[in-house]
């Protein structure tokens, strides 16, 4: 038995992470480096892309940046076939880019619906289907959707998000059982509540200092006592797009220190 922990190795590898110049796709997109695959990410702006190059600069990352909308097919065919002409064929897919919006559902416009579906839900859709035709040539492939909490539960003002997220739980699903003999292997992670810039509205302090009750709340209903950081999804996101998961398929792996197990403490 070779090293077990060459398993766990993605030298020779073309990773793509959508929406990675920050947050947790910039974490992903660091610990795949740091396992020896070339990094490939886009934004939707230059000055995102340009700050994100930076900030693989600084941590000895040389990742390729390009800018592209992930709702655009268009687009996102034209990025593949640039990556695939500059980079390489691409070994690793992680659909990360998204947004929220956290609107009462009566109070949220038909339009602001299909925005979140759009990025959430359709941009893994269209970036898988241009990403598979060249894993499938290549005779291997990972596709890691970056689900949530929410792909399991509701709450008030995440209706779109919960929606695209419960979709995109399915989505990965589907992707396993159709392409499962391609030896594509598609799997989710589904993070829990993790301090990043999209989560920052429900922990900054309030005007007497004190924590955002969200922020109180989410550390008593989590076993962890905590909010996750996007260190915590780094272990994880290697494991499903390493060697090690070849025989993981279509599963959706909570990293969200235990809040989906737990009813929470009494307050
Ligand atoms: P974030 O800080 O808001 O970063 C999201 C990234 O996606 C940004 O770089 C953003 O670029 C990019 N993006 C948005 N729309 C895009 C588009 N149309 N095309 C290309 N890039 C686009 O979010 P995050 O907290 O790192 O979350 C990353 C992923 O994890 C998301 O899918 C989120 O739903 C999921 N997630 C987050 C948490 C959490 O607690 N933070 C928990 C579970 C799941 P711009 O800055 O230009 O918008
Ligand atoms: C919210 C949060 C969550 C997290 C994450 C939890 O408003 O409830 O933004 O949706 O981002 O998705 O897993």
């Amino acid at each position: 038995m070779n090293n077990i922990l060459d398993s766990f190795s993605l030298k020779g590898k073309v990773a793509l992470i959508t929406g990675a110049s920050y947050g947790i796709g910039f974490a992903i997109a660091s610990a795949y480096a740091a396992a020896g695959a070339t990094i490939v990410f886009n934004d939707i702006r230059q000055e995102l892309v340009d700050k994100g190059l930076a900030s693989y600069k600084e941590i000895g990352v040389d990742a390729h940046g390009y800018v592209c909308d992930v709702t655009d097919e268009a687009a996102v065919q034209q990025l593949v076939a640039t990556i695939e002409k500059e980079v390489g064929v691409i070994d690793i897919l992680v659909n990360n880019a998204g947004i929220i919006k956290r609107i009462p559902m009566c109070d949220m416009t038909a339009e602001q619906f299909r925005q979140v579906i759009d990025v959430d839900l359709n941009a893994p859709f269209i970036v898988s289907k241009a990403v598979i035709p060249g894993m499938i040539k290549k005779g291997h492939g990972k596709i890691i959707n970056i689900c949530s909490m929410m792909s399991e539960l509701g709450r008030e003002t995440v209706s779109a998000y919960a929606a695209a997220k419960g979709g995109l739980k399915m989505l990965t699903r589907n992707i396993c059982s159709e392409y499962g003999e391609q030896n594509i292997q598609c799997n989710g992670i589904g993070p829990g509540y993790i301090a990043t810039p999209q989560t920052a509205p429900l922990r900054e302090r309030q005007p007497d200092g004190s924590r955002h009750p969200f922020d109180s709340f989410i550390v008593a209903k989590t076993p962890a006592a905590r909010w996750g950081t996007t260190e915590d999804l780094m272990g994880p996101a290697v494991f499903l797009a390493s060697d090690a998961s070849n025989f993981v398929n279509g599963h959706i792996l909570y990293v969200d220190g235990g809040i989906l197990a737990y009813i929470g403490k009494q307050p």
